[in-house]
């Protein structure tokens, strides 16, 4: 893709350059892709001055979720779904921050995006990294002519194009159209994002497991042996591990993506079915690492498999390099097969 290995590639040219390879595209996900790269750029801005100009903190609301919202997630929805608005391509949003769906201008867009605008909320205060994530799913045909969250409920498997924008020390954009992995960071000297890699692949096996220990009391017991393995003095297979949890998936998770490992969010007492969400967190993550050659499971299935019942269900997460979720699978399978909990 990138015939001249000096050259920056912008993240416009890049998606140009790939749409010129489908003579048919009819440059719409192209719009829509760059629609989010703009916004992106104006979240990054204002996260970067947050606390000079007074975006830190709750707004003093919750969302339908009952979390306590920051003034920066509701800046970063307006700028996400106005973004999306404004190019008519897009027919309905679903986002963290909003109940239902929220229709766009454009009854007749063929898309349908999923937004989780400002992941990581905890962690907006303490200035650690925070990310945004997005899904995009084609509106089916349907009989119904009108629009309605049944267009939404589609498998992860249906999503066309996925990804994420960091907000770490540096802006990162990742996405996947189902192609390989993608990414770009932001120059902010020149407002554009810059090819960092292209067709990235995680290793099949690695050395980070990342999880919030704080819940071990509650978790199953397969996964509780899984973690004492993972502990485990082992030098010759790289063993213990190293613990890393940062709080915002999109942070572990492209720290799991660039250095392999696994990420769990396990079903607990305090979240029976997990905590994270399927249709804006799970599923387009999923994509981006499956597409990097990773693997991302509920425990038992694929999480792209999953047939969604509503627009903001949660499901338990296991996702990363290939053999470490085989292995965290092969721990919960033979829990499963005596006594589940201890
Ligand atoms: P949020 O979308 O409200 O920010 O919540 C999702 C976040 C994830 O980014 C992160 O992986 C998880 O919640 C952390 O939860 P916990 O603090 O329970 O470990
Ligand atoms: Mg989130």
């Amino acid at each position: 893709m990138t015939d001249e290995p000096n050259k920056l590639v912008t993240l416009d040219e890049y998606i140009i350059q790939a749409q010129n390879r489908f003579p048919g595209a009819t440059g719409e996900l192209s719009q829509l892709l760059r629609d989010i790269g703009l916004a992106a750029k104006i979240i990054s801005r204002e996260v970067n001055k947050a606390g000079i100009t007074n975006l830190l903190g709750a707004d003093g609301s919750t969302n339908i979720h009952g979390e306590s919202v920051k003034k920066l997630d509701l800046f970063a929805d307006d700028q996400l779904i106005s973004a999306l608005d404004r190019s008519l391509i897009t027919c309905m949003v679903i986002s963290e921050e909003n109940d239902g769906i929220v229709r766009l201008n454009s009854e007749g867009g063929k898309y349908i995006v999923y937004l989780d605008p400002l992941d990581g909320s905890s962690n907006i205060d303490v200035n650690v990294s925070i990310g945004s994530i997005f899904s995009i799913y084609m509106r089916q045909p349907r009989p119904e002519k009108s629009l309605n969250e049944n267009d939404a409920l589609q498998p992860g498997t249906h999503q066309v194009a996925a990804g994420y924008v960091l907000y770490g020390s540096s802006t990162i954009l990742a996405y996947t159209t189902g192609l390989g992995v993608s990414a770009f960071t932001l120059d902010p000297g020149i407002g554009e994002f810059i090819l960092s890699f292209d067709d990235y692949k995680l290793p099949a096996h690695g050395t980070i497991y990342s999880i919030n220990e704080g819940s071990y009391n509650s978790w199953p017991r397969g996964l509780k042996e899984y973690i004492k393995y993972c502990q485990q003095e082992d030098p010759e297979n790289g063993r213990p591990y190293t613990a890393r949890y940062i709080g915002s998936m999109v942070a572990d998770i492209h720290r799991t993506l660039v250095k392999g490992g696994i990420f769990i969010y396990p079903a607990s007492s305090k979240y029976p079915t997990g905590k994270l969400r399927l249709m804006y967190e799970c599923n387009p993550l999923s994509f981006i690492i499956e597409q990097a050659g990773g693997m991302a499971i509920d425990g038992k299935q694929r999480i792209l498999d999953i047939q969604p019942t509503s627009l903001h269900q949660r499901t338990p997460i296991f996702i990363g390099s290939t053999e470490n979720v085989e292995k965290v699978k092969w721990f919960l399978e033979r829990a499963e097969g005596g006594n589940d909990t201890d």
